[in-house]
């Protein structure tokens, strides 16, 4: 993520209102923003840094013309039957996973105007949609929710005479095992989730899991964990031996008592504010997904990123749509927009993940440092200790209880 990116994105916390003017100035001012140019860029966003105004969005437009990336310079291609658009478009997506410009961009090139709702986990977005969540377009699920996507019936076959820009996707990220064919799912981003601490304040290298769990007393009330039972319950399993996707008694027994213990230690199960919280000092370790280490890292150099000796997880997450999805052509033209070379290198160098588009990678439109960060791209022998998660059918509900027992207990 370019430093322009991480400006915009802290504006746009603070336009809409997750932020206080006081964090928008002191983050702006730890990115290296002279005061003027913090009251410039305040008062073009239609507030201003010394009064006591409330958030306000009505600068958006002066705010992008600050920050913004330029514009994706392509209209409709020809092979998109305009005819067949729709008005609009629903995007249900993870938190903070666009560059939320590239919405308007679609809308400026095909007219259709995109409305985005956020969830949290894989988990979260089953049960919205298993609890009748209606409406719904484009998803973007993991690879293992893929799997149970497909068993379930609810994913629409992908057409592929509109989503021509999977010419762009590195053939290494395609015919994954939970879609092998790519008949329902097209890589959107992939990465790792290892954890990120503060080396200011904490001096001494960190590598394992058990300085997660078995934390140090400086580190009390200190740690963040994921919001995410597969993630969380499937880390205490590696840091004990186990596969993530052990679903025996006895290990995940022995998962429980890790997390038990751990708990006391934990400020906060979160899976959209992780980064805020370990960049403003309130967590110095936090459990992470790899754009949430570069989010940080940029706001604050002396966070680091570990992908722990016993091993964490890889995944990847993948544009479907939806078989109840009221505008299904205007979808597949929105992952064909989505894979445009220039259009996933703006959202990437935004998000801070790992790009499955190769001509994006190979036409330079993804910052070379984020390119060559081993902890973004992991290198080989790093690789042997990821694990990808797996569908695990109905031991899901033993996941289910476990995490709820540690979560109130
Ligand atoms: C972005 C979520 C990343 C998804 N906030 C991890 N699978």
């Amino acid at each position: 993520m370019t430093r322009s990116a991480a400006i915009a994105r802290l504006l746009r916390q603070w336009q809409t209102g997750r932020m206080t003017r006081r964090e928008l100035i002191s983050r702006l001012t730890a990115l290296g923003l002279s005061m003027s140019a913090i009251t410039a860029l305040l008062s073009a966003c239609g507030g201003s840094s010394s009064s006591n105004q409330s958030n306000s969005a009505s600068g958006t437009q002066s705010t992008e013309a600050t920050a913004k990336p330029s514009p994706i310079a392509r209209g409709i291609p020809d092979y998109v039957d305009k005819t067949k658009l729709a008005k609009e478009l629903n995007f249900f997506n993870w938190s903070d996973y666009i560059e939320p410009g590239l919405l308007d961009e679609f809308e400026r090139i095909f007219g259709v105007k995109v409305t985005q709702d956020t969830y949290d986990s894989n988990e979260d977005l089953l049960a919205k949609l298993q609890g009748g969540a209606t409406g719904y377009d484009v998803i973007v699920p993991s690879d293992y929710t893929v799997s149970i996507l497909i068993k379930l019936n609810m994913l629409e076959p992908l057409d592929y005479s509109v989503i021509k820009s999977i010419s762009n996707i590195d053939p290494n990220n395609l015919k994954p095992y939970y879609d092998p064919e790519n008949k329902y799912s097209v890589p959107y981003m992939w990465g790792t989730s290892g954890f990120g601490y503060n080396t200011e304040a904490i001096k001494q290298e960190l590598s394992s899991w058990k300085d997660v769990f078995e934390p140090q007393p400086a580190l009390q009330k200190k740690i963040v964990m994921l919001n995410d039972e597969r993630e969380v319950i499937g880390a205490a399993l590696m840091y004990l031996g186990y596969s993530i996707n052990e679903t025996s008694d006895e290990a995940l027994a022995k998962a429980k008592s890790v997390l038990m213990q751990q708990k006391p230690a934990v400020l906060a199960y979160t899976s959209n504010n992780q980064t805020d919280l370990l960049v403003s000092g309130e967590a110095l370790l936090a459990h992470l997904w790899t754009g949430n280490y570069i989010q940080a890292h940029n706001q604050k150099s002396t966070i680091t990123y570990v992908i722990p000796k016993e091993g964490c997880t890889v995944w990847q997450d993948n544009l479907c749509v939806l078989k109840s999805a009221p505008h299904k052509y205007t979808a597949m033209v929105f992952i064909d927009f989505l894979n445009w070379p220039e259009v996933n290198g703006r959202n990437t160098n935004y998000i801070g993940y790992a790009s499955p588009n190769k001509a994006a990678r190979e036409q330079k439109l993804i910052d070379e440092s984020m390119l060559n960060d081993p902890k973004v791209y992991p290198p080989q022998d790093v690789w042997q200790r990821l694990q990808w998660i797996k569908d695990i059918g109905e031991a899901t509900q033993k996941f289910d209880r476990l995490w709820t027992e540690v979560k109130t207990a």
